[in-house]
């Protein structure tokens, strides 16, 4: 099994990213109470640590070998130059902030989530809206297998076959109307399941939970985007945002939201959880461009988290040949 466990000096968590004035607040509502905290491990500090040391590997694939096949041709258009992260670092190093805020203890945290039965409402500015019972909809839509790059704004990167069909087909399945200019994406909101989605707002703001992201519909209707079903031959696991999630491959991590529950078309830019959280850090669009620094660290460089090579990052994460038209102008 290798070694998951990266070092922690090159990662940038997403949550130092809530904005500058919640840590102020909570750094001066702590200091209020009269208790002391220490400069940067301010959040470290109140999380407990991850739980993957403790458990077994065997935990782990036991879990992942029980996932059903799929079966999906590999599309020979989308290959990639680099090498495949392997599966037991793709399931074990996750951002899915419903679980928690560390990265190696989701796929424990998110064995909770119930993933069937479920559906995928696609409604908003369409003449055919629907409920798609998630079954029926794998059956019925294209699939297919690509080997993409991942570009988290955090800086690291990864390469990975997912399963799954280009949203174009299921949105022309709905018959979008004039007045579609956006599409929006909703995760599931159960905090039974995943306790953070509960967390009382505690010194600040509270995470606008459920998760949502969105396109335009130039964007959504672009032959990369992929809604995904499947990775490595196998059905996702909930780590990686099982049952069906979005994969837009020339934007940064954020924006391929997981376990989507609602696909709406709009009039208007759709409100997003990291923009919300963060509007100066977070963008609506999102592009991977090596360029365009993050407020607070460079993002020229990415951190491959298989062979661990840090490697220079490429504008809209190599796919400028497929996207750069969307941005003319
Ligand atoms: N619902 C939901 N979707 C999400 C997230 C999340 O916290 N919740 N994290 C995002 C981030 S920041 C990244 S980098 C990717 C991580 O996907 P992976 O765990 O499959 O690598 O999922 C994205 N989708
Ligand atoms: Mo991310």
């Amino acid at each position: 099994m290798a070694n998951v466990h990266l070092k922690k000096e090159w990662m940038l968590p997403e949550r130092m990213v809530t904005p500058e004035q919640v840590y102020i607040t909570r750094r001066q509502a702590i200091s209020a109470l009269g208790l002391s905290v220490i400069g940067g491990s301010l959040s470290a500090g109140l999380f407990a640590p991850g739980l993957a040391e403790a458990a077994p590997s065997s935990r782990f694939e036991a879990t992942y070998s029980a996932l059903p096949r799929l079966k999906a041709a590999r599309n020979p258009k989308y290959q990639v130059s680099d090498p495949l992260t392997p599966m037991s670092i793709v399931g074990k190093f996750n951002n899915f902030y419903e679980f928690s805020r560390e990265k190696d203890d989701v796929w424990l945290k998110a064995e909770k989530l119930t993933t069937r039965p479920w559906t995928v409402e696609v409604s908003g500015e369409v003449k055919k809206a629907r409920t798609f019972d998630i079954d029926d909809l794998i059956k019925r839509m294209p699939m297919e297998e690509r080997v993409y790059r991942f570009r988290c704004v955090e800086a690291w990167s990864m390469t990975v076959p997912w399963a799954g069909f280009p949203l174009s087909a299921l949105l022309k399945a709905v018959e979008p109307t004039s007045r579609a200019k956006f599409v929006k994406f909703t995760t599931f909101m159960r905090p039974s399941e995943a306790p953070r989605q509960g967390r009382k707002p505690w010194f600040g703001q509270p995470e606008p939970f459920p998760y949502t992201e969105g396109l335009s519909m130039a964007e959504a209707m672009n032959e990369l985007t992929l809604i995904t079903v499947g990775i490595y031959g196998r059905a996702l696991p909930k780590q990686n945002g099982a049952p069906i999630r979005l994969i837009v491959p020339w934007k940064y991590g954020y924006k391929n939201i997981k376990s989507v529950v609602k696909i709406e078309l709009t009039e208007r830019q759709p409100a997003t959880f990291w923009n919300l959280l963060g509007p100066r850090e977070y963008g609506f669009v999102s592009n991977v461009n090596p360029r365009v620094p993050h407020p607070r660290w460079s993002q020229a460089f990415e951190r491959d988290i298989g062979t661990r090579r840090r490697k220079p990052t490429l504008l809209y994460n190599g796919y400028e040949e497929q996207v750069a038209g969307l941005y003319k102008g």
